[in-house]
């Protein structure tokens, strides 16, 4: 086992993470900008060390600084978290260069899932499911418009190199595409340097279903049951939940041999999470591989009784996986608790947190890095906490977020507690009827003053 990890990370998952190196008897290392000095990951872990100015480039994304900072402390294994350098092909390797272990899967297995046409090409030989569209990048006018013609529109483009919305445009007839294509193209480029595009058939109406994966370095896989994650606003998930309400014993199942099939395809070491959508008739489509921890997996952790980080710690030293160990229980769900006003547009409200004091309970779990006073810096993400309850059913569940929510106090910032507070409410969310587009179509009831 590891003996001491460096979290390459800031926030609710480095505080997290290094809970569970507390329990495992795992010394820490937090890295923290100038801007994160006060920040709890930094007082709560065994030593810290400052990689920079406040700037993500500066500091949490600067591998050298991180990498330095490991091997000053002797640290022999790098925790990435989520978003910053988790999913950075170089980076896991640099870290095997300097004989450091990257709690995560390998840079080929990254490489393997980065790039999405890749990524789909190994689902099919491995006969997961995918949405009918090309097989290679669309990089002709002519061929695209009768490819498009074929699958019928309406059709969506997506970047290779893109995932989580970004370089997608949907295309309703064929006098669109070719505008369509190139702007897109330039955006692509722009974003990712990889102008590379593919085309698919545009699913309308999908639900957001993923299934939380582990592989160890022996070949077996294991599926943690799924969430739901339909409830977002342009690509930010804000609820999640497992089980999904439209999920049933027999999708359950054709979904996990699904995502086990994609482990097994890559030899993925680590644990990881394979999104799909899912059809108004359950029809399943691999949509990609999440190759990190991420933000929604406490609602796993709930229904399966199972410590997630603690298992790609595990499994980075060398676990063996038992399908047989794990099974569901009841109902989970997370509420995503940004510093935004949800009045307005869900405006960023960055600032300082007062009166804060958070619920508690029978059945909720708050991970969170903030405290009373805290400052909210502007330069990262807007998440200040996630508010996670467990039930027996999804009703109890929903009512006890309720409780958890009317009970949860922070004043001098606005935030999505009265956003989620409504949805807990609305009909449609408690009976399960919703898909992607809900949040489109929702409306928040005036602000009581
Ligand atoms: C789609 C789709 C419909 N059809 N692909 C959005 C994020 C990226 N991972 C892929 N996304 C979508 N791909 C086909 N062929 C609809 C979406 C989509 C979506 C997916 C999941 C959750 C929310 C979404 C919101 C808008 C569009």
């Amino acid at each position: 086992m590891f003996q001491k990890i460096l979290i390459a990370n800031r926030g609710e998952i480095a505080l997290r993470i290094i809970r569970t190196c507390k329990e495992m008897g795992i010394k820490t290392v937090a890295v923290f900008s100038t801007a994160d000095k006060d920040s709890l990951h930094v007082k709560s872990a065994d030593e810290s060390f400052c990689i920079g100015p406040p700037a993500s480039k500066d500091s949490y994304l600067k591998m050298d600084s991180i990498l330095m900072a490991a091997e000053i402390t002797k640290a022999d294994a790098i925790h990435p978290g989520y978003g910053f350098l988790a999913e950075n092909e170089i980076f896991a390797r640099k870290c095997a260069e300097k004989g450091i272990k990257f709690i995560g899967p390998t840079p080929e297995q990254i490489n393997a899932m980065g790039d999405k046409i890749t990524a789909k090409a190994t689902m099919i030989k491995a006969k997961v499911p995918v949405i009918p569209g090309s097989e290679d990048l669309i990089t002709d006018i002519v061929f695209g418009k009768k490819l498009a013609k074929e699958i019928g529109y309406p059709v969506i483009l997506k970047a290779t190199a893109g995932g989580g919305g970004k370089g997608m445009r949907i295309v309703w007839k064929e006098e669109e595409f070719e505008s369509n294509l190139h702007n897109a193209q330039a955006e692509a480029g722009a974003a990712f340097g990889n102008a590379g595009m593919y085309l698919e058939k545009y699913i309308e109406e999908p639900r957001h279903i993923e299934v939380q994966v582990a592989g160890d370095q022996y070949g077996n896989a294991a599926h943690f049951s799924e969430r739901d994650c339909s409830i977002q606003r342009r690509h930010q998930k804000l609820v999640e939940e497992s089980p999904s309400p439209f999920v049933d014993d027999a999708l359950r199942k054709k979904l996990g041999d699904a995502a086990k099939k994609a482990v097994k395809a890559i030899n993925y070491e680590g644990v990881g999470t394979i999104e799909f959508l899912v059809d108004k008739h359950k029809g399943f489509y691999f949509m990609e591989m999440n190759t990190r921890i991420q933000v929604e997996h406490p609602v796993t952790e709930e229904v399966i009784g199972l410590d997630l980080i603690r298992l790609q710690i595990e499994l980075a030293a060398g676990k063996k996986l038992e399908q047989s160990e794990y099974f569901p229980q009841g109902c989970a769900i997370e509420c995503r608790i940004n510093a935004e006003n949800p009045f307005d547009n869900f405006k960023p409200s960055p600032g300082k947190i007062l009166n804060y004091q958070p619920s508690g309970g029978y059945g909720v779990r708050i991970d969170s890095h903030v405290y009373n006073g805290y400052m909210i810096p502007p330069f990262y993400d807007s998440m200040i906490a996630k508010l996670i309850v467990k039930g027996n059913t999804r009703l109890e569940a929903i009512d006890r977020m309720k409780r958890a929510l009317k009970e949860i106090k922070i004043d001098g910032i606005k935030t999505t507690i009265p956003f989620h507070l409504q949805l807990m409410d609305n009909e449609d969310f408690r009976s399960g009827n919703f898909t992607t587009k809900f949040l489109e179509d929702f409306e928040m009831s005036e602000e009581d003053s």
